[in-house]
């Protein structure tokens, strides 16, 4: 079943000018590009986005981080989309990721890890609601 996943390459790797190694990556494990932008979000739009972490400890630091710079959203096209991705991201941490992931090949810390991945369908379609309306999604076939 092909599906939709959110993915942003997050403000440390737009900084480290790595979106073009990451889209790369991206793009050659088999994602379609269906969305794409730029977007600096504000403090209270990282908060809003990463709602269900509200009351955790490190909810200040990340939303912080989050809205520190620009960021490249992309909703992402390819069957099983959610799970494949979170396995070519990897684990949070990256020094825990598995070696070829984008977060160990980018991220330098559990923070900034240089990329997000929704971790459910549910998630998925919450956060591509959250970022892009219908007329900013091209089709692609199945
Ligand atoms: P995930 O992005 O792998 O799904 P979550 O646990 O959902 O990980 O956390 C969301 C984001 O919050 C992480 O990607 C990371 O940027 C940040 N984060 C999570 N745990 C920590 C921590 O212990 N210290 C600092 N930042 C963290
Ligand atoms: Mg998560």
């Amino acid at each position: 079943m092909s599906q939709r996943t959110l993915a942003i390459i997050k403000p440390d790797a737009v900084r480290r000018k790595l979106i073009g190694e990451i889209i790369t990556a991206i793009t050659q494990a088999g994602f379609h590009i269906v969305g794409l932008k730029l977007v600096h979000m504000t403090k209270e739009q990282a908060e809003s986005f990463y709602d269900v972490h509200r009351g955790r400890f490190f909810f200040e630091e990340l939303t912080r981080f989050m809205s520190s710079g620009p960021v490249v959203v992309m909703v992402l096209q390819k069957e099983q989309a959610v799970e494949d991705f979170r396995s070519l991201i990897g684990a949070t941490d990256p020094t825990e990721a598995a070696a070829g992931t984008i977060r160990h090949r980018f991220g330098t810390s559990k923070g900034e890890n240089a990329i997000h991945g929704s971790d459910s369908l549910e998630s998925a379609e919450r956060e591509i609601a959250f970022f892009f309306s219908s007329i900013e999604l091209v089709d692609h076939a199945p």
